[in-house]
């Protein structure tokens, strides 16, 4: 079986989380350049402005870098198309079932590996041909589905023959080292690189991811069947409110996307959607994407001896 860093010409088994309105070119070229596979987030933009991005990212690196589509996006129809046009190698998917574009990514060689939150997608997946599946717990910032990383993992590696990338809660070498021993071939993280140096949004996001405690976030939507984890705020506690109103699923969702921009680029502490997972507790200094990259993986030979199992 061939290894996630081969799979994906990487120095690291690493994915970083397709962020929305989060990741572009500066992002997904920094995590390329430093070793993992390096996403711009499609999120909702359309198809020139997501083209641009991947062009300046071609610019910035000559690592491995892809593109995650949100499949919600009513643009994402093009960026399906824009992948192939622009010659991209990785694509990662959210929020969605991509099956309607597997057979044309196949086919442009497309290494595909969707954003999976049960064994029935991971399944459906892995015969219409995805390359791996990413498994998000419950513990991830965003949209998020019901189990938790813990439960899904291991259920996912017994059902798949393809590699299972684990995400959801991962901040630090542990996490890592738990997720192989789920049985996951690689890992994605999204929170820790909230706060790489080279991420470009507010100072503001940054400060509140650093400064959140273990029981800073919520989630919103779990109601209406749109679950979204974001740090607790006015926004955050409000919608929560008008959700056990009955606010309609589409409500919702304007409520929290539009919100998003709100955060990232303005910095608006009470209006702004600040999506983030549960580890963002465990996170406490700024640091440059490659530094973040090797604490992940540099400890984890040293922390397998010392791993103490009593049986
Ligand atoms: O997609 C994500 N995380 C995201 S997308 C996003 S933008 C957004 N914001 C507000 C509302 C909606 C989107 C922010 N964070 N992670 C991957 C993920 N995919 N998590 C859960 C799922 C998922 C859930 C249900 C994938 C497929 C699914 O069912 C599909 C089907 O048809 O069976």
């Amino acid at each position: 079986m061939t290894s996630v860093c081969e799979l994906l010409n990487t120095t690291y088994p690493l994915i970083q989380g397709g962020m929305a309105q989060i990741a572009d070119h500066r992002l997904a070229s920094a995590v390329a350049n430093a070793g993992g596979l390096g996403l711009i987030a499609a999120s909702i933009d359309d198809k020139e402005t997501v083209r641009e991005k991947i062009r300046k990212c071609k610019e910035m690196t000559q690592g491995s870098f892809g593109v995650n589509i949100m499949l919600k996006s009513p643009h994402a129809d093009e960026i399906a198309d824009l992948v192939i046009e622009e010659n991209i190698k990785f694509v990662t998917t959210g929020a969605g079932n991509p099956g309607k574009y597997m057979n044309a990514w196949k086919q442009a060689g497309v290494i595909v590996i969707p954003v999976v939150a049960s064994v029935g997608l991971a399944q459906r997946m892995e015969a219409a041909g995805a390359d791996a599946v990413i498994g998000e717990g419950q513990e991830a910032g965003g949209h998020i589905g019901e189990l938790t990383t813990m439960t899904l993992i291991p259920q996912l590696v017994d059902q798949l023959s393809i590699p299972v990338i684990a995400a959801g809660g991962i901040g630090d070498y542990r996490g890592v080292l738990a997720a192989f021993a789920l049985g996951a071939k690689g890992v994605q993280v999204g929170t820790l690189f909230l706060i790489a140096e080279e991420t470009p949004i507010h100072m503001n996001y940054k400060n509140r991811v650093l400064q959140a405690r273990d029981i800073d976030t919520i989630v919103t939507g779990r109601i209406s069947g749109q679950a979204v984890r974001v740090l607790k705020n006015s926004l955050a506690r409000e919608v929560v409110l008008r959700e056990k109103k009955g606010l309609s699923q589409e409500e919702l969702e304007e409520l929290t996307l539009g919100s998003l921009k709100l955060a990232v680029i303005d910095g608006d502490i009470d209006k702004g959607s600040f999506m983030a997972g549960q580890i963002a507790g465990l996170l406490h200094e700024i640091r440059p994407v490659k530094a973040i990259i090797e604490s992940l993986f540099l400890p984890l030979e040293d922390a397998i001896k010392k791993l103490h199992i009593q049986s």
